[in-house]
Parts: C-alpha cells; structure tokens; sequence
C-alpha cells in the first residue's frame, strides 16, 4: 500500500532528505542520480531550506552564484568533486576552452530557465518573516547585480531575434530534457562519425529504462556539446552554429517572471533605477513575445524553431506559459486556464492527484512513465502554484498545493510521479522535490 505521510512526519522527512543530499560544499540534486549541483534545482532547494535555515539557503544561492562565469551566464551544472555523472566536467571541457568559466569549480557551458530570482524573493520574504533582517539584506546586496548580469547575459546572447522570445541552444537548457516539445528540433541534430565514444551512468539508476532518455536522444545531447566545443562556448557563436536553436517559450515566460520579480526587489533595496526600468522593459518585451505565440487552433502557446523556422505546435505543460507571466487578453487567459484545470489536463478523471502532468494523458505522444513524456513534475506545479499566487488566484493556487501534498504524502520525494498511478519515478529523495513540499506545508 501507498504510504501516507501526515504533514509532520512528511516535513522531517523533507528536511532530512536535504541534510542527506548535502555533501559539506553543496546540496546535490539527488544523491545518485544526479551528485553535483544544478542551476535551477538550486534555486528551488535554497527556497526550501529557507525555512529550516535561512543563513544556509543565502549561502547554497551563493554557492550557485558563486560559479557564474566572467560574461554573466549562471552554469547548468556546477560540479562537485563527486563521480558518478555523465557528462561530467572532462566531457564539457568548459574551462580549458573559454576564459569566462571558472576554473575551480568546474561547470558544464550551458544554462538553465531562470527562476533564481523567485528564489531570492521567497528567501528574503521567508529571512524577514522570521526576524533575519540581516540575513535578506546581505544576500539582496550579493545576490542581486549578479542576477542582474544574469539576465543582461540573457537578453545580449539568447533573444537572437530581439522580440524578447529567448532561445536555448540544448534541450536540457530548458530543463524539460526530452519533452517532445523539442522532437522536431532535435530530428534535425545528426551526431557526426567524430561524436567521440561515451558510456551513460544514469541506467541502472532508475527502475526502468524507459524512465530516462533513449540511446539516440543520448547521441544528440553529446553531439550538442561537440558542437559547442567546437566553438569553444563562444555565446554568439554558439547560437550561430548550434543545430539545436529554439525560442522556449516556457523559459521565456519564466524571464518575463523573473525580470519583474527582481525588478521590485531592486526597488525595495535601492538599486539603481535605470536597472529597475529595464529589467521592466525586458519583463513587457518577454511577456508580449509569450503572448504571440500563443496558437488559437490548440488554445496553448508554441515554442518557435529558430533553426527550421516554424512554429512548434506539440502540446506539452509548458503550452501554459503565458499563466506565469500574464499578458493575454482576459478571455484568452480565462480559456487557457480552464483548459488547464480541465478534462483534458488537471482535471482528467483517471489521474491520481489533480496536477497538470507533463503531457495530457490525451495525447497520442502520452508516456506516463517517460521523463517529459508524460509524468508529473511537483516542481512544475510549484511554479505555476507560485505565479497563480502573485496573479490573485488564491484558489487555484490552493487546489495544486493540496493535491500535491497528496501526491508527495509517500515520502518518496521522487523526482517524477506516474500521473495515473502515483507511483515515484526516476530519482528517489530528489532535493528540489523534498523542498517544494517543506514550502508547500509553511
Ligand atoms: C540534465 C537535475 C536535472 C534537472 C532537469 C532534469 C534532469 C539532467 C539529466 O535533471 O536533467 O541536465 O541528466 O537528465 O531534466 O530539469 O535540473 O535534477
């Protein structure tokens, strides 16, 4: 039988998952699976670990923060000295090719969606609730021109089209690795006869194959890499030579988010106006960007193949971007929402828990147990509780942190879960899964 965790026992055993996961200089993303530290997982385990100890969730933001290389990008991976990871630092060769990565310690060359500043607000909100006044206005003064640098790097090197629809150049840049949001995209990265030989490490890591990405989605993400290395992690030379260029609309609305969220902070803790104002600007460019491409035939937004020049109209979770950022016309969004909590999506009656899965269990390309094919994400349904909460829809809000405490009640704190069954998938004791509860129960 499916354990039920009541909300005590669930929130030391989300804490204790963390102290596990932490090995000294960082909390790793998952103790097997994935042993170093990735860019958005941070963001998300510093959020929880705020409330267990604020002055070590400044200092895991830090530690992030503290591997942005010289130009402004936030790494996707920083490394620890742990093993067990493919690619690890050797295969990205990220510091022996540009001058911008740090040396020590070492990171992979692409990024990840940009949700830091959510961590931030949420830390300092969580540090002043709880009297830490100090401790929100050290990380605010550290933390926030390097998220500003972060952003500017964003809007210099990936809106390649200058419309605010910012691109990534690798699927695991958006963070939703083999989401077949990217399955037109990626039909086009033929790996070459040089993509040198690799041996994965993830299989064996997780119950079933099918709960990772195949050997040939494997093949195209080394290419990828090849392909950058090639041009040594150039920026601009990478978007001008990647095979792989999408505009993430996901991502995008993340920006448009994120570029607002950082924007009151700076004005609540004097930081220049001039920076303020643009980081509006950039938040109005991204949001308008999300709201073009919405599609009126599916009712979602699409995703925008830069490289094929075509509109990517699969429909996937992150179709419902334009919920996190706003910028539709009211009916639009009252439509998209519906859909959201609908038959077809949250609403579907043979779901476990009432949360959107990944891919709507309607579709032909629905895989329940597949990664981005189909299981449920907690972290994804964080995100969209979150922005559900500064938009006004406290009730909304409400439904997906009720039902997903329902779901997470097993104490497995799985990266994934099976939408139909409830059944953890991938990793077990997943940090950023272990910290959206330890919010979701404050
Ligand atoms: C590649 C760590 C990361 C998450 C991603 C998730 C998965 C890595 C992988 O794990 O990606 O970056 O090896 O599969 O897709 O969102 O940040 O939890």
């Amino acid at each position: 039988m499916r354990p039920n965790l009541g909300s005590v026992q669930l929130a030391a055993s989300a804490a204790w998952t963390l102290s596990g996961n932490d090995i000294g200089t960082m909390i790793t993303a998952a103790p097997r699976l994935y042993p170093h530290m990735w860019s958005w997982d941070t963001a998300f385990i510093s959020i929880g670990l705020a409330h267990l100890n604020v002055a070590r969730a400044a200092r895991e933001l830090e530690t992030l923060l503290g591997a942005q290389w010289r130009d402004g990008m936030i790494p996707h991976i920083v490394f620890s000295e742990g093993t067990g990871y493919f690619p690890g630092p050797e295969r990205w060769g990220a510091a022996e090719l540009n001058t911008d990565a740090p040396d020590s310690p070492r990171t992979s060359g692409i990024c990840q969606p940009p949700v830091h500043a959510i961590a931030l607000r949420r830390i300092v909100d969580i540090a002043r609730s709880q009297g830490e006044r100090d401790v929100a206005f050290r990380l605010l003064r550290t933390a926030w021109p390097k998220l500003y640098r972060w952003h500017e790097w964003l809007v210099r090197h990936r809106d390649p089209l200058g419309t605010g629809m910012l691109a990534i150049v690798h699927g695991w840049e958006s963070g939703m690795d083999n989401s077949p949001r990217w399955d037109i995209p990626y039909s086009a990265v033929v790996p070459g006869p040089d993509l040198p030989a690799y041996v994965r490490l993830d299989r064996g890591l997780v119950a079933e194959d099918a709960e990772r990405p195949s050997d040939a989605e494997y093949d195209r993400y080394l290419w990828l890499i090849e392909e950058m290395r090639k041009v040594r992690y150039d920026a601009d030379a990478v978007v001008r030579t990647s095979s792989f260029l999408v505009g993430d609309v996901f991502v995008t609305a993340l920006f448009a988010l994120a570029c607002e969220v950082l924007a009151d902070l700076g004005e609540e803790s004097g930081q220049p106006p001039w920076r303020v104002r643009q980081l509006r600007g950039w938040a109005r460019r991204s949001r308008a960007a999300v709201a073009a491409a919405h599609d009126p035939l599916t009712g979602l937004a699409r995703d925008r193949d830069l490289r094929g020049d075509r509109w990517l109209s699969t429909r996937t979770i992150a179709g419902f971007a334009p919920l996190l950022c706003g910028g539709l016309p009211a009916d639009t969004e009252k439509a998209m929402l519906a859909t959201l909590t609908g038959p077809e999506w949250a609403g579907h009656p043979a779901l476990f828990a009432r949360i959107p899965p990944s891919v709507s269990p309607e579709d032909t390309g629905f895989r329940p147990r597949e990664y981005w094919r189909g299981p449920v994400w907690p972290v994804i349904a964080w995100l969209f509780g979150w922005a559900f909460e500064q938009r006004g829809w406290q009730a909304e809000a409400a439904h997906l942190r009720s039902e997903c405490l329902r779901l997470a009640a097993d104490g497995s704190f799985a990266e994934y879960y099976h939408p139909l069954t409830g059944e953890p998938l991938g990793s077990r004791q997943q940090s950023w899964t272990a910290t959206v509860v330890l919010d979701w129960l404050h």
